[in-house]
């Protein structure tokens, strides 16, 4: 064998080899085979030693460019490999990012959604929220005391007769629980069990004894309350002109404030906003339409609640959550909330994967 044949067949062998070695695994057995301990050019540097020294700088200058060329030949399969690796991982893991993340309704099925009084719920949420509001809940049914004593609503108060109360059958202490006529006793309870300052909204479900074209026995309220050191009417009003310009989407919304009564806040204040008694256009036009009761927590209802009227004031607000629907999608009738007509909750009903967000106005 010359000198350079037994190198050329080395090369050309390795390099076939490298090329078959399919995987890493098969590649790193090349490589030991070739350039390892007991490789093949390792046994051919070794026996430079017993070759007669005139030839051997000669062979030893080309076994080293061999080595570094085996080496080449070894790297450049390796990086060879493992891209064909990274291309195959990448290939099998492919995630489609383009994708929906909605879920269609299965074929044949229907898509859910959201029912226009949960939808304005929701809505009041979103915006109460972005103002620092947190919700309250309570029980539908609750104390004569919660529902109305703690509110100032004594025994024989005109006002007990205006709300139809449904009241149960008397419990052991020989007072009849009521289904709340409206969602203030949340607040009482808020009230009662934290230390202020508070800030709060009660949504949820009331009830009274009265059902024609306007009234259901069933209905849904949602109702507001801050308590702080130094709360004024001023700070009602900015509340309130913010709230209903949003919740309306609006922005020069005419809003006005009204005196009126009720004994649970005084001053108390209804609030109007402007529309068109003609068209029926909210915001336009120049009469007047009533959207909701406030006014500035009564100093009775504070001390009954166990908060001192002399170091806390608050606000307060109440409104019927069919009504500002109705207004707010010009609906005529509110018996269809309660009716379960497919018909009618298909055509009013809120998609649920997008909730309301102040960002795209609710
Ligand atoms: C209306 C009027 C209102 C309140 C509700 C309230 C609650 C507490 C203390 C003081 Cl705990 N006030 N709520 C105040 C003013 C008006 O509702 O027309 N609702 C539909």
């Amino acid at each position: 064998m010359s000198d350079t044949n037994d190198l050329a067949a080395l090369r050309d062998s390795t390099a076939q080899q490298l090329a078959a070695a399919a995987d890493l695994r098969a590649w790193d057995a090349v490589r030991v085979a070739v350039l390892g301990k007991s490789g093949s050019l390792t046994g051919l540097l070794k026996g430079l030693g017993a070759i007669a020294p005139e030839a051997r700088k000669e062979r030893g200058a080309s076994l080293n460019r061999l080595k570094g060329e085996l080496e080449g030949l070894v790297e450049a399969r390796r990086t060879a490999l493992e891209e064909a690796a990274l291309d195959a991982r990448l290939a099998a893991e492919r995630l489609d990012v383009t994708l929906s993340p909605r879920p269609f309704p299965p074929s044949g099925a229907e898509a859910g959604g959201i029912h226009p009084i949960s939808r304005t719920m929701e809505e009041i949420t979103a915006i109460f929220g972005a103002m620092g509001f947190a919700v309250a809940e309570g029980p539908d049914i609750e104390s004569d005391w919660l529902n109305f004593g703690a509110l100032n609503i004594p025994e024989h108060h005109p006002a007990r007769q205006d709300h139809d109360t449904f009241y149960l059958p008397a419990g052991a202490d020989g007072r009849r629980p009521v289904l709340r006529t409206h969602t203030s006793p949340v607040q009482a309870r808020t009230m009662l069990g934290q230390e202020p300052p508070i800030r709060i909204i009660a949504p949820g479900r009331t009830w009274r004894a009265d059902h024609d074209a306007t009234h259901s026995p069933m209905f849904h309220q949602v109702e507001g309350l801050v308590i702080d050191r130094g709360i004024t009417l001023g700070h009602l009003k900015g509340c309130l002109i913010d709230f209903l310009r949003a919740f309306f989407d609006i922005r020069d919304l005419p809003v006005r404030f009204r005196a009126s009564y009720f004994p649970f806040t005084e001053p108390s204040m209804e609030v109007d906003i402007g529309w068109s008694r003609k068209t029926g256009e909210l915001g336009k036009g120049s009469d007047w339409l009533e959207i909701l009761g406030s006014g500035m927590v009564h100093p009775k209802v504070l001390a009954n609640c166990g908060i001192d009227p002399r170091e806390w004031q608050g606000f307060a607000f109440g409104m019927g959550i069919e009504r500002i629907t109705m207004l707010k999608h010009g609906m005529p009738d509110l018996r269809p909330f309660y009716e379960s007509d497919l018909r009618w909750l298909r055509h009013w009903a809120s998609d649920p994967l997008s909730p309301p967000s102040l960002a795209e106005g609710v």
